[in-house]
């Protein structure tokens, strides 16, 4: 098998050794680092898919979105290099009064590994620091979480204040345990995801259109 496929492989599995390996000795022998990039983003959107056929669970992904980090971690100062950029950049959060990360850090991971940059703001995130953090880093999305009923009025507000900060063209996504479509439409967001994967399909729907 090509190294290109074996570590896609190796992500799919989660296997970080591998990984790693292969994303160093590709790198030493002078391989093109966005087709690295591209074997590395090939792995992660299979995992994407068998998540979201239920074929995979939490802990697999969080394995594998590890694997896929730490090949990155080698990757980046080439990319930074060659001026390859994210296509997207993304801001994400738990909103106000909700410490539950689990979830978001999912959707966080998934979207590193389809190749969007993230800005991750944490949790108990106030409604105006989204507005902040989607201006300084010029984010073409910004991904809201809630595990909590308490806490999706913050939802709300989050949304509202992104709204009336009138950033241009910026495209809110929602997502979490308690949140649905009906939810979404309510506050005014742009799109609803019901887990991580989705929340790549999501994007590049309403981004690549
Ligand atoms: Co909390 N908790 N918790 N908790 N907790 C729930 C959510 C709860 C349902 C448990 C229960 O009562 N059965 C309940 C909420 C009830 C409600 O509001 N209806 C609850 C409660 C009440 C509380 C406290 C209030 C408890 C207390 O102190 N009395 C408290 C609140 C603290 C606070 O936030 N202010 C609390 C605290 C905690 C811990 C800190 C102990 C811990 C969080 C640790 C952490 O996140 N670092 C915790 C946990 C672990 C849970 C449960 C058990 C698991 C949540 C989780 O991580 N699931 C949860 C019960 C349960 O779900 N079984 C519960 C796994 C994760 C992958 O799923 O986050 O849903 P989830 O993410 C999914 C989707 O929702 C979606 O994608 C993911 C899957 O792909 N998604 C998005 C999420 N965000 C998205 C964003 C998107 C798109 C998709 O786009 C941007």
């Amino acid at each position: 098998m090509a190294e290109l496929e074996q570590l896609t492989e190796a992500i799919k599995k989660g296997d970080r050794n591998t990984g790693n390996k292969l994303t160093g000795e590709m790198i030493e022998a002078g391989r093109a680092p966005d087709q690295i990039l591209g074997a590395l983003i090939s792995g992660m959107e299979d995992v994407g898919r068998r998540f979201k056929a239920n074929q995979m669970y939490v802990p697999e992904v969080l394995i594998a979105a590890r694997a896929m980090k730490e090949s990155m971690v080698l990757l980046e100062p080439l990319l930074i290099e060659a001026g390859i950029r994210p296509k997207y950049t993304a801001v994400i959060g738990t909103v106000e009064g909700d410490l539950h990360d689990i979830g978001k850090n999912l959707v966080s991971m998934m979207w590193k590994g389809s190749n969007i940059g993230v800005v991750d703001l944490g949790t108990n995130v106030p409604a105006a620091k989204f507005a902040d953090a989607i201006r300084e880093h010029n984010a073409q999305v910004v991904g809201l979480s809630a595990l909590l009923t308490t806490t999706m009025p913050g939802m709300q507000q989050a949304t509202e204040t992104i709204r009336e900060a009138g950033i241009d063209g910026v495209k809110i996504i929602v997502g979490g345990a308690p949140i649905t479509q009906a939810f979404a439409d309510k506050i005014g967001a742009d799109a609803y995801a019901p887990d991580a994967a989705s929340a790549v399909d999501v994007v590049k729907e309403i981004l690549d259109t």
